[in-house]
Order: C-alpha cells, then structure tokens, then sequence
C-alpha cells in the first residue's frame, strides 16, 4: 500500500518492456536515447581480453532523407561492457546520422582516443568527416574532404601512429579505354578505388593512390568483356573496403571486387605485390574471396603477418560454405603465403558484407562480423570465448572493436526524481541517474536539501550495475543531487540540482489531505529517522533499503510522522520568511530550524540513533553554483 505508486510504475515499466520495441533499451533519464540491447553468450569469461565493446548501429547504409517525425536515437557511435550494458550513446552527438568504422585509438598518445567516419549528409550539405574524440567525447580533429571526391568514404578511417595522419578509401569516377578487354575502340567510366593519406589538422591530402591506372579491368570479378560500356559513374570494378601502413611506409589495400591484397610502395605508388585473385604474385597453401579489413601485424621488410576477414561471399553467392578470420603469413624472398591462425565464424555462416579482425594486446582475437552486430572473442588458440549480437534484427554494424578505455564525460550526470504518495507520511521519492559515457563508475551518493539554501544531507547510496541507478527513499526529497563514486571511494562528478517532479493535481492521484498536495522533507530529518531504524542499513543496496523503510514507517510510525509535521512547519516557516527577505530574517530562519532541528536531534537520540552523514554548508551559494565537491578531472 505504501509503496503502491511506486509498484505501479514498476509494473507499468515491465509492460511496456514487453511492446514490439522491447529490443531497445530505455532510460528515465535519457528518454530520447533508445540503444539496442544484445544477447550476450560467454563460453569462458576467465580468457577474456579486459576492455569495452565500441559499435555503431545502423538501419539502412546510405543516408536516410530527413523526415518531419520525431525519432528516437538509435543509430550511431555505441560504447558497451562486456555483458553488453551500456557505456556511452553517442546518437545524441552526431543526430542519428550514419557513423562507420568506430573505434579505439592506442597509438596517438597514452590516451586512448576514439575515431570514426560520421555520413555525409543526403541533402548534401555536407561530405561526412573522420572524426577523433578525446575521453571526454569533444572533438579533437574532424577531418573533411577538401578535393572532388563526393564523399568521405565509409570504409576506412584509420588514423596512423601519433595521430597527425589517417588513411581513407576512395571512390572516383574515370573514364577508361577498354582495350583490356580487347575494344580499344570504346571508353567506359569506371569508378576507380584508391586511398588518401590525410593531414588530421588540416584535412589536406598529404598522398592519394587510386586503381584506374594500375588494377586492370581484367582483375575484377564483377565486370568482363563481354559488359556493354557503362555510364558515369561507372563499374565499381574493384571496391577499396580498407588500407593499412607499416613502419617501412608501404601501403596494404584490399579490393574486394578482384579478391587480392595489393601491397602498394609508399616511394612510388607500385604495386609490390598482389596477394590473391587472379594475378597473385605468391603461391598460396589456401583460398580467399570478397574479403574486407586487411592490416599489418608485422612487417620487417621480406616478412609480414597481415590479418584479414575473409567473407567468402558476398550478396551474389559464396564460395566456400563459411567466413573466417585469417592471419597470413607473407613471405617475400620465397613468395609463398601461408595461413598462421584461421577462425571460422562460430555459427558456421557467413558474412556476406562487412566485418572486421583484430588482434587484442592479449593475443585474444575480436571478429566483427557485421550483420545484426554478431561478433566473438577467441582466445589465441581460437577457443570461443564470446558470442554477442544485437537482439534486433533491423541493424547491422560495419565494424565491431574491443579495448579498454577511460570515458570521463565534460557533461554532468543526468538525474530524474519524482514523488509519489497517498497520504502526508507515505511519500516516496524516485530517483534514476546515469552518465552517459562515463566508465569506471562503481556507485552513486545521493543528496537532498530542505529548501535551495539549504546544505545537502546524504539519503543513501546505491551501487551502479547498469547505465542507470534506481534509487528509492522514503519521504518528499527535494533539491535532490547525486554524485558518481569510483572504486576507491572519490567522487567522480555531480549531478545538477534537480528539483523532483511531482503530479500535477495531487487530488486527482489519490492523494489524502491537503489538496496542495505533501510539502518537500527536510532530509535532515528523515534521515536522522532513518537512521533510528535498524532495519534501514546503510549499505550500498536499494532493494534492501526499500524493506526497511517499509518495516520502518510501520515501527516507527509515530515518529515518522512526528518528524514530517516538523518538516512541514519547518518549510512553512521558511517559505513565509523567504518572501520577505533580508539578512536578518535569514539568520532568524537559520535559527529556528537550527533550534528545531536540535530539539528533534535530542528527541530522536533517546531512540537510539546514529548521527548522520552530511556535508559541509555552502550557504548564500546560488543553487546553480553549488558543487558538492569539485569533478575530479
Ligand atoms: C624477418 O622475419 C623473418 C621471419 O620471422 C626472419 O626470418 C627474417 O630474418 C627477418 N628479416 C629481418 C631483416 O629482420
Ligand atoms: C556494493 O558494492 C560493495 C563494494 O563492491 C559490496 O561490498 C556490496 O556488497 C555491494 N552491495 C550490494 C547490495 O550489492
Ligand atoms: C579457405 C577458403 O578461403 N576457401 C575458399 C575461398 O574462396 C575460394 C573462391 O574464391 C574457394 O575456392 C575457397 O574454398
């Protein structure tokens, strides 16, 4: 009965869970962020890599047109743990526009940083951008496309060591002479696949590589003679999906469309080698097609390890029964590849467009391999170790990566409270706080005043084991603040201020008494209540919390109730004397609640209580500049 308002909710909650939309998440305090939920499997949580999962859901590759409706954020940059709860929604940032390639960045500094390709706009009021964003999730480079090309490419940004370049895919349209396929007498446009080396400050093109000249028509898998000569813009003959850099300054491309791994001389843009399709320099021990994401692992000169999604299909067909991720040894003094590490994808399908390998700091291997988010961890002999996938099947992720990283967002915690109750001694207040990007984040503190002068007085504690806390307290808790606590203990951030919602017409909620409804507690007061009672701890644990309360206001009813009267006169006393203002009538008011206050403390004392926990005054500090204790970084 007590607590019926806020089992309703609860039940009303649940039920809305179960709608068509029941595989997005939802949040009190973030009601526009709508973030897929995953169906998590761990084989063997011991052999984890340590680290966060970094996606970016989308529903439909190309831009979509803009629409009058109003939508939820769904679509974009995706930070979650481990168990799929999570980190970071970054939809709200970039608007639910297309975000590719999202991921974490060890190599700039001793940070890690987060890099991404952000879609060009439809309307084409814009080419897109890669992006990189400090751990406070502001921008540090947004790099553009200063030359012709129609749009940053969605395939690849991959932002080299030190951070001063990246590397980008390229399509551009060209007209060719079709004399290798034999009719040097017609042209035909082709779109040729390439790669630019970009200034990360500037967004000048420091080098740009592109096929039309060195890949001929002959290699593709997707064109041949006998193809009548297309129109601009052309055969997409060979489709560029990534490049990578080694340290000797020599280029890897993946075409996907003539199944070969070209390493492309950093001195003069040759071709040093194909690996692959139909020209390969190399005798291979095994096949591969329509592949994606090629990187140097090592590379010393003659010998290198590159790693490489093998699709094995595409939307066409397929030409073995699954995908896998492979590890190739290249060795070019004997021209022989040969394969190191192979990881068949875990349900035995196949990745028919997209997917990523990476290599963990723990020798752990993540696949992505796209579709509906599916991605695995291995550990390096190849066990499974994980399987996740979104719950929905209306998203994809082109790419999926694994690393720790610290999250300390530059935005404050978001906090919603409410109130609910039938009578003047059963209110009860709402709490949900999160901190969208914040990691590290084991507990929150709450904190509510009498009035907006007030200090702050700690209500309770709860422990954080999802993106947002619920908490529940006794009583009408107003002026309500919460603060994030790390693992030893430090606050971390504070939320605003936030005053609690309460019904617009308390009557009309069933509720006893005076129809203005209940005034705000002084948590002063309940507190000091609360702590009367046994059976209310103060451990981190608001399902507990929620029973002894109950036990409490049944036990001690009396003296709750006692304890609410003098709230009320408290605040009646304080909201007359704030109308008149004035010094003196503030230190009077100071006074009388101090007075007040005191007589309570002894009454209660007699009841065996504990003193309670508050924090310093900061009184004649305007609400909107109070801190509890300054953010730690
Ligand atoms: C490169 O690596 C291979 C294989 O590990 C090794 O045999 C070779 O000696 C190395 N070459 C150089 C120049 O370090
Ligand atoms: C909250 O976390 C602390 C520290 O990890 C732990 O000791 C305590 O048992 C937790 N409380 C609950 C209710 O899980
Ligand atoms: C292991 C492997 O990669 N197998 C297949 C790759 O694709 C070719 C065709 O391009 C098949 O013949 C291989 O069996």
């Amino acid at each position: 009965m007590l607590f019926a308002g806020a089992l309703s909710l609860l039940f009303l909650q649940t039920a809305v869970a179960q709608r068509h939309d029941a595989d997005l998440m939802s949040f009190v305090t973030l009601p526009e962020v709508r973030a897929l939920k995953w169906e998590v499997t761990h084989h063997d949580r011991t052999r984890a890599a340590p680290g966060y999962w970094f996606v970016a859901p989308y529903g439909q590759i190309s831009p979509e047109e803009p629409t009058q409706k109003y939508q939820q954020y769904q679509v974009g940059p995706y930070i979650y743990d481990n168990d799929g709860m999570l980190i970071w929604a970054g939809a709200p940032l970039y608007d639910n526009q297309n975000v590719f390639d999202f991921k974490p960045v060890t190599t700039i500094d001793e940070d890690t940083h987060l890099s991404f390709i952000v879609s060009w706009a439809i309307d084409e009021s814009n080419k897109g951008w890669g992006m990189i964003v400090d751990k406070t999730y502001n921008t540090e480079r947004q790099v553009g496309v200063l030359n012709d090309l129609h749009d940053f490419n969605m395939h690849e940004f991959n932002v080299l060591p030190g951070g001063k370049t990246a590397l980008a895919c390229t399509y551009r349209p060209r007209e060719v002479n079709l004399a290798d396929f034999g009719r040097p007498t017609e042209q035909s446009w082709i779109m040729a696949g390439g790669f630019v080396e970009l200034d990360t400050e500037t967004s000048e093109v420091l080098v740009e590589w592109d096929s039309f000249d060195k890949v001929a028509l002959h290699e593709s898998n997707v064109v041949n003679a006998g193809n009548s000569p297309s129109k601009f813009p052309g055969w997409d003959y060979v489709h560029i999906n990534s490049v990578d850099k080694n340290e000797a300054g020599d280029y890897i491309i993946s075409l996907r469309f003539t199944n070969t791994l070209y390493c492309i001389s950093g001195e003069d843009g040759h071709i040093m080698w194909r690996l692959g399709g139909l020209e390969s320099d190399f005798a291979l021990d095994f096949t591969f097609s329509k592949q994606h994401d090629v990187k140097w692992l090592s590379s010393n000169g003659t010998h290198h390890v590159v790693s490489f999604l093998n699709n094995a299909s595409d939307e066409g067909g397929n030409d073995e029964a699954v995908s896998a991720a492979l590890f190739v040894e290249v060795d070019t003094i004997a021209m022989t590849a040969k394969v190191i590490k192979r990881i068949n994808r875990p349900d035995s399908g196949l990745t028919r467009l997209r997917g990523n390998v990476q290599l963990l700091p723990n020798d752990n291997v993540f696949v992505g391999w796209s579709e509906r988010g599916y991605q695995s961890e291995h550990a390096p002999n190849g066990d499974l170790l994980m399987t996740a996938r979104f719950v929905s099947e209306r998203y994809s992720t082109y790419r999926a990566y694994k690393a720790e990283f610290i999250g300390r967002p530059s935005t404050s915690p978001d906090l919603v409270a409410s109130v609910y109750g039938t009578t003047n001694v059963d209110t009860t207040t709402l709490i949900h706080v999160s901190w969208n990007g914040a990691t590290d984040v084991v507990g929150w503190k709450f904190y509510a005043q009498a009035y907006d002068r007030s200090s702050p007085v700690l209500i309770g504690h709860a422990n954080k084991t999802d993106f947002e806390t619920m908490y529940i307290v006794d009583g009408y808790m107003d002026w309500i603040t919460a603060e994030a606590i790390d693992r030893e203990g430090r606050v971390m951030g504070t939320s605003r201020v936030t005053r609690s919602e309460i019904p617009k017409n308390w009557k009309a909620v069933g509720f006893v008494g005076s129809s203005t409804g209940p005034k705000p507690d002084d948590p002063a007061i309940l507190s000091a209540v609360n702590k009367g009672s046994s059976s209310v701890s103060s451990s981190y644990d608001s399902v507990d919390t929620t029973n002894g309360m109950t036990d409490m206001v049944n036990d001690h009813s009396s003296t709750y109730a006692d304890a609410k009267e003098v709230a009320k006169a408290v605040y009646k006393a304080y909201e007359v004397i704030r109308g008149v203002g004035g010094l003196l009538i503030f230190i009077l008011l100071a006074c009388t609640v101090g007075g007040l206050v005191t007589c309570l403390w002894r009454m209660f004392k007699r009841r065996k209580m504990r003193s309670y926990q508050h924090i310093p005054s900061e009184e004649g500090v305007p609400v909107e500049e109070i801190h509890l204790r300054s953010h730690a970084e």
